[in-house]
């Protein structure tokens, strides 16, 4: 929506979540909403077709199914499908109120899509971000967004670590924090 709206270039957003019922239906809400427009597929060759094919777009915004992190099959898929096209930033969501222990195993066996960054979501569903973060500090990977509710997209915001730093220590920076618990 930053995209379409503040800097008004053209973009298109592609779903690979057809085949699961409404998988497309909640994106492409928004996505008609933001006047963006949007296809809804279920292939690689689909998705590789597009790309070659819709030049006239800046940015492509592509969504998977989500995936359960312990179906290697699944990841395998995934990874294939993605393969077909070279993608500049790869996103993977994480909750911030998933274990340790799950988010080592997330982004373990997440590891075969390569992913560039991650996406933190139910921000507000915590209010333990230690673990979160020395975790990702372990794998290297840089959070880009954060998620704090439901709200589209009042509640996602880039990432940078004065938010990080009041996540985890809110009475240190100062505001007390809202999810300081
Ligand atoms: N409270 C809260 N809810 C969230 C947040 N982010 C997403 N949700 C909710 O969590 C549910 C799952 O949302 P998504 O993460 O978009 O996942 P999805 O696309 O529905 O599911 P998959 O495609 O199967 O991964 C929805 O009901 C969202 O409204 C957040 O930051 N806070
Ligand atoms: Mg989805």
């Amino acid at each position: 929506m930053l995209c379409k709206l503040i800097l008004e270039t053209n973009v298109l957003i592609v779903t690979l979540d057809a085949a699961k019922v409404g998988g497309a239906d909640q994106l492409q809400s928004y996505a008609s909403i933001a006047g963006i427009q949007f296809r809804a597929i279920s292939t690689g060759s689909e998705l590789a077709n597009i790309v070659q094919k819709e030049t006239e777009f800046d940015f492509i915004f592509v969504d998977t199914a989500g995936v359960p992190m312990y179906n290697v099959n699944a990841i395998n898929n995934l990874s294939n499908t993605l393969d077909v096209i070279d993608i500049s930033q790869k996103y993977l969501l994480v909750q911030a109120s998933l274990s340790k222990s799950a988010l080592q195993d997330t982004i373990s066996a997440f590891k075969k899509i390569q992913p560039t960054a991650v996406i933190v979501s139910k921000i507000d569903e915590t209010t333990k971000y230690g673990e979160l973060v020395e975790v990702l500090a372990e794998t290297g990977l840089p959070i880009a967004y954060i998620a704090n509710g439901q709200a589209i997209p009042d509640d996602i915001e880039p990432a940078d670590k004065a938010k990080i730093m009041n996540l985890i220590i809110p009475d240190f920076c100062g505001s007390g924090g809202e999810n300081a618990g």
